[in-house]
């Protein structure tokens, strides 16, 4: 990848009509993905560090521990300022901020935090800046569509060399071990999700956390997983039969239920697109299931058939049954489902890169 990331167009992004001059993006313990977004780090923890932008600059205020962390991999426009004392922050922020309006991300920001910031901006407004930095990371660059694909073509790969290790005995758990190895193997940087692993009847449960379960034969085997590639996360679900018993009743249940997935995943696919509506593509995949084999299913898809990913899993709003109007370059998930109480589920889930007339799986 020869591009890095695009920060001065996103700057461009996060600023273009907003009602703050400056951002203020404070992280915790864990990092807002918006500090992701906006640095570019692909290192270092970060841990209550704060960064300041506005729509040409940006400031870092880290501590010794990870200044030489930050020098390394700081975009053109950042100044990395190494914090030794509360009034460093203090007159940092002011200097930085003016008398300009501040815009805070209320969706992560601490309250104690915000009050802490309220006391070191003097008279400027703080407003909520959690849409527009949403908005922003909507349409992916080129830079986070390559990342992306890379996510999704390792985690793919995963998935197909985990069939291999099914076998009799075998317990969620230890499924789960294997397939994060094998992920770390083909150059995963991390976990997009908490991996999960359901056995048989444990299918019917779309967020199942793996357990002591052993796999029989027979039986559905969902894995629903992703790779983290520079920040960027994938997700997807693959849905199998272990050692199939093809005379049995049970199997032809099994593979009428995954059939019908596929089918609707299809036109999933098919109704996402520039200008589209994501909840009537929504109520169509499920229209489709509700109706499929005269009715058996109705009812039984009981989630949303998709959601946006970028440097968070779920990002911004989904595919559900409230309004959401797709454009090119974002990238939603498409993953229809059916789960039946006590016997198992299927489900399959690709990430789609959203285009005009048709769009496809990345
Ligand atoms: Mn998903």
């Amino acid at each position: 990848m020869k591009n890095g990331p695009d920060i001065d167009g996103r700057l461009k992004k996060v600023f273009s009509g907003s009602k703050f001059d400056s951002i203020i993006i404070m992280n915790t313990k864990e990092k807002d993905s918006n500090f992701l977004y906006l640095t570019g780090f692909t290192s270092g923890v970060f841990e209550d560090t704060i960064l300041l932008a506005d729509k040409k600059r940006l400031m870092l205020l880290t501590s010794e521990l990870e200044y030489d962390t930050a020098i390394g991999q700081a975009p053109h426009n950042m100044e990395v300022k190494c914090i030794k004392s509360e009034k460093d922050v203090k007159e940092s922020i002011k200097d930085f901020v003016g008398s300009g309006n501040v815009g805070l991300n209320y969706g992560f920001i601490p309250y104690s935090y915000a009050e802490m910031l309220k006391k070191n901006i003097g008279e400027s407004k703080i407003i909520d800046a959690e849409t527009k930095l949403a908005e922003a990371r909507e349409i992916k660059d080129i830079f986070e569509i390559e990342s992306m694909k890379k996510a999704v073509e390792i985690t793919k790969r995963s998935l197909t060399e985990i069939s291999d290790y099914f076998k009799k005995g075998i317990t969620e758990k230890q499924l789960r071990a294997r397939f994060e190895f094998i992920l770390g193997e083909n150059g995963g940087e991390g976990l997009a999700f908490e991996s999960i692993v359901s056995f048989g009847a444990n299918a019917a449960l779309p967020h199942h956390t793996p357990d002591d379960t052993k796999l029989k034969e027979n039986e559905f085997v969902l894995l629903d997983v992703g790779a983290r590639y520079r920040n960027y996360c994938a997700d997807m679900t693959r849905t199998f039969i272990y050692a199939p018993d093809k005379k049995t009743m049970k199997y032809k249940r099994m593979e009428a239920i995954i059939d019908t997935v596929k089918e609707a995943q299809k036109i999933g696919l098919s109704r996402i697109k520039d200008g589209a509506d994501g909840s009537a593509a929504h109520m169509e995949v499920a229209d489709f299931i509700n109706k499929a084999k005269g009715g058996i299913y109705k009812g039984r898809f009981i989630h949303s058939l998709g959601h946006q990913i970028g440097i968070d899993v779920h990002d911004g709003v989904g595919l559900t049954t409230i309004s959401k109007k797709l454009r090119s370059g974002m990238v939603v998930s498409d993953e229809p489902g059916i789960y039946i109480t006590g016997f198992g589920g299927a489900r399959f889930e690709d990430d789609v890169l959203v285009g005009k007339g048709h769009s496809k799986f990345l």
